[in-house]
């Protein structure tokens, strides 16, 4: 659609209308590394006061890590920064498990870090919820756990803390570029959506997925298919291959991670279609997505950052000397578009 109708003109008033408020792609309302709840002394006031420590004295932390797969390249990315970090010249020692995307497994895995006996948790959960057994369990083993990456719908009592990004925030964000788009444009075509989900019932799809479903009807926009791509490249490609062969219309393309966005340009490649006619919407921020959006081939990425594994590795040390910790912090997170991409590239995560 972008350039069916879109004139030069109308993207010089794009990039006013974007520098205009409020300078550099400040993002609508999101966090900044925020939390939104009162610190609490070891999550006290919530009724948790576990703190990591080195319960077998041998020098060093055990943190057990309940990843969610590998499915992707903030996947990736977000393991690594865990092997980084986590190693015995930061004062901790890693034993990594890996859920391959299956929820049944990784509750396996945390009740198997809590048979090991490791110095604190951080489940990075593939899905929300079926969680309070399980976290009821490492409390009462006295093991600190930690949720990352994703949240949890469990009552605040049953873990530490929380860092990752504030998924809600990032939809919006990228439903606010495009309603800017749009007005900037003067677009008046009637704008159809292919949506791909991410897993579903994690927070990841669940909060991006929110903000679409609720601006879609306010804006008068049509979602006209929505499916889990379950944030893989291959399923992303599948279901757009299936999408396309319905025939429908659509303009927009609004992909809850880059690797699906890589499948769908890939499948309408092979469909015959040009990916620079669609306005793409992604997420996360690969180096090679954002040279996609240099490229003009995506048009906005909602930021989320991977490289958790020194944060975490900072709250862990702030809990052990007793510092107050926040019960949610939020990662800093913006997004990438064509007036910032080519400084982005340069500092993006992965390949
Ligand atoms: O966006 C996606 C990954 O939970 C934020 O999971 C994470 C998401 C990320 O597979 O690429």
């Amino acid at each position: 659609m972008k350039k069916k109708f879109l004139a030069t003109a109308a993207l010089a008033a794009l990039a006013f209308s974007l520098t205009a408020c409020g300078g550099t792609n400040t993002p609508p309302p999101a966090d900044d590394s925020s939390s939104d709840a009162s610190p609490t002394a070891a999550g006290a006031a919530s009724g948790y006061s576990l703190v990591p420590k080195d319960t077998n004295g041998d020098g060093f932390i055990t943190l057990g890590f309940a990843q969610v797969g590998a499915e992707s390249g903030w996947r990736t990315a977000n393991t690594q920064s865990y092997k980084d970090y986590f190693v015995e010249a930061n004062g901790f020692k890693l034993v990594f498990l890996d859920a391959n995307q299956d929820a049944d497994k990784q509750k396996q895995d945390v009740r198997d870090l809590i048979a090991q006996g490791v110095e604190v948790i951080d489940l990075a959960p593939v899905t929300d919820s079926g969680w309070e057994p399980v976290l009821q369990e490492a409390k009462d083993a006295g093991i600190p756990l930690i949720v990352s990456d994703r949240q949890l719908s469990v009552s605040d009592d049953l873990y530490l803390t929380y860092f990752g990004g504030n998924m809600e925030e990032e939809g919006k964000t990228a439903v606010k570029w495009l309603q800017d788009y749009i007005t900037a444009n003067n677009v008046t075509d009637p704008i159809n959506i292919l949506h791909l989900q991410g897993t579903i019932g994690s927070t990841a799809q669940k909060g991006r997925t929110k903000a679409l479903d609720d601006a879609a009807p306010a804006n008068d926009w049509n979602i006209v298919f929505q499916q889990t791509g379950e944030f893989t490249q291959a399923k992303g490609q599948e279901v757009t291959e299936s999408f396309l062969q319905q025939g429908k219309d659509f303009n927009v393309i609004y992909s809850e991670n880059d690797d699906m966005t890589y499948g769908a340009i890939d499948a309408l490649r092979a469909a015959g279609k040009d990916p620079k006619e669609y306005i793409i919407i992604s997420f996360d921020g690969n180096k090679s997505a954002v040279q996609m959006v240099v490229d003009g081939l995506i048009d906005v990425i909602a930021e989320c950052d991977p490289l958790l594994g020194p944060q975490v590795g900072d709250l862990i040390k702030k809990a052990e000397a007793g510092e107050q910790i926040a019960k949610i912090t939020y990662s800093n997170e913006s997004y990438i578009d064509s007036t910032n991409a080519a400084e982005k590239v340069k500092t993006a995560f992965g390949s």
